[in-house]
């Protein structure tokens, strides 16, 4: 092949000087020196540039992941009872999403109840549930291999109290301003990342936000793609600020997903409730 194309492509991944040469390029190298005159061009970043940008099918089938995650959600919300277990209340949560068709998650559940909301990869979701504090949800159904990540956060007891409702809003103002600034060219950290930082710093919460302001979703859960390139349409992230106080046993995070578009931002899961008052009147009805 190489001795009629005179020229080979290499898709990747690159990988760093301590790991083994890839098997490809180790093969090509081969092919090279028995056929001089040939080149080989590095066409890494194709298949995760092609990765970051969702054509509108890709969009299609992550509205549908989200859709599904959203009503697994709800039905978490209006179901949380004071002495059930974390992954019963999950387990009501997924029987949803295989019922409205999807077989996979996309990554395993994170529920947490109370103080395990501070965990910021709490998985083991095996502890019981009591009748105060919040829960927290960091989930996504997965259509056609495409997934959805979604956290959303509510009190057992259905209603907010005052200082939960205060964090939370809190939590909320910082994912709105990072979503306004969701536009074409933006850069991930400065646009997103800092200015969502800014609204926690502001309000002395900012050593709270202990991680990233989000990832692009799609194929994976953090699909491939270039955070230094500015944002683009058809992009697909999430935005999730949290804020983690151990000493409160108070864990929040507000996760939504997030197509990128001329016209702005288009919040994919922002019918899913995450308002104070959403939450309540879906956890009322
Ligand atoms: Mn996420």
């Amino acid at each position: 092949m190489l001795q009629r194309s005179r020229k080979a492509v290499f898709l990747g991944p690159v990988v760093s000087a301590s790991d083994d040469v890839p098997k490809a390029l180790e093969m090509l190298r081969d092919a090279q020196a028995r056929v001089p005159g040939t080149t080989l061009e590095n066409m890494a970043d194709l298949i995760p540039e092609m990765r970051r940008i969702k054509s509108p099918a890709e969009v299609e089938m992550i509205r549908k992941a989200v859709d599904i995650t959203g009503k697994g959600i709800v039905a978490a919300m209006q179901s949380v009872e004071p002495g059930m277990m974390e992954f019963q209340l999950q387990s009501i949560l997924e029987h949803i999403y295989e019922m409205e068709g999807a077989q996979f998650l996309g990554f395993g559940t994170i529920l947490a109840h109370g103080p395990n909301s501070t965990v910021l990869h709490y998985g083991s979701n095996d502890q019981p549930i009591d009748d105060s504090g919040l829960v927290l949800i960091d989930t996504g159904a997965a259509w056609q291999h495409y997934t959805a990540d979604i956290t959303r956060t509510f009190p057992v007891s259905g209603k907010f109290s005052p200082r939960e409702k205060e964090l939370y809003e809190l939590v909320l103002k910082a994912a709105d301003t990072a979503i306004e600034n969701l536009r074409v060219g933006a850069d991930h950290y400065n646009d997103l990342h800092l200015v969502a930082k800014a609204v926690l710093d502001e309000a002395g919460y900012g050593e709270y936000f202990i991680h990233g302001i989000g990832h692009f979703v799609g194929l994976d859960v953090h699909d491939a793609g270039n955070y230094a390139l500015p944002l683009a349409a058809g992009v697909v992230l999430t935005i999730e600020p949290g804020i983690y106080i151990p000493e409160e046993g108070i864990g929040i995070r507000i996760e939504d997903v997030v197509l990128v578009t001329e016209d702005g931002p288009v919040v994919l899961s922002g019918h899913i409730p995450r308002t104070v008052d959403e939450i309540e009147a879906v956890m009322a009805d």
